[in-house]
């Protein structure tokens, strides 16, 4: 009987996970993406912060927030924008369809962030000078993207 019942738990265990996969919400892609843009954001925070004068300047932690930038620009981007997890077409995303009616736009914008960050990551560490105008680009980066391809907040 114990035996039974831990394969029926087995055997439905299986189940329900296949029809999640062939279900696919894209729950799974959604946390992904959102879960860089959020770290993306604590290190611009960091660095916005002793740009600003908010916080005191450390070249240490400055380079580290830039690293970890660049290291986000990194992530290969496609597996995580299937088609049809645009903000239409289901829920908990603002991602607007343009960004795959206008592919090479979205992916030359997410390469200009690259761009952004790779200069934030060569002179972040020289001083809390530096960091003000390398923010302003890797903010209009941001922005640029923000604008042509994410929905206005509810
Ligand atoms: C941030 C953040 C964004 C961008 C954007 C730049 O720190 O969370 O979404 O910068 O505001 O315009």
């Amino acid at each position: 009987m114990k035996i039974f019942i831990t394969s029926a738990v087995a055997a439905a265990t299986l189940f329900t996970g296949s029809l999640a996969y062939a279900q696919d919400d894209f729950s799974g892609q959604l946390k992904a993406r959102q879960g860089q843009f959020r770290i993306m954001a604590i290190n611009l925070g960091i660095l916005g912060d002793m740009a600003k004068g908010e916080t005191e300047y450390n070249a240490v932690a400055a380079q580290a927030a830039a690293d970890t930038l660049v290291a986000v620009s990194m992530i290969q981007q496609a597996p995580m924008w299937p088609e049809g997890s645009d903000e239409m077409s289901i829920d908990g995303t603002r991602a607007q369809t343009t960004i795959w009616e206008q592919t090479d736009d979205f992916q030359s914008k997410w390469a200009d962030f690259g761009s952004a960050a790779e200069a934030m990551q060569a002179s972040a560490a020289s001083g809390q000078d530096a960091l003000g105008p390398l923010m302003g680009q890797v903010g209009g980066a941001c922005k640029a993207c923000h604008d042509d391809h994410r929905a206005p907040a509810d």
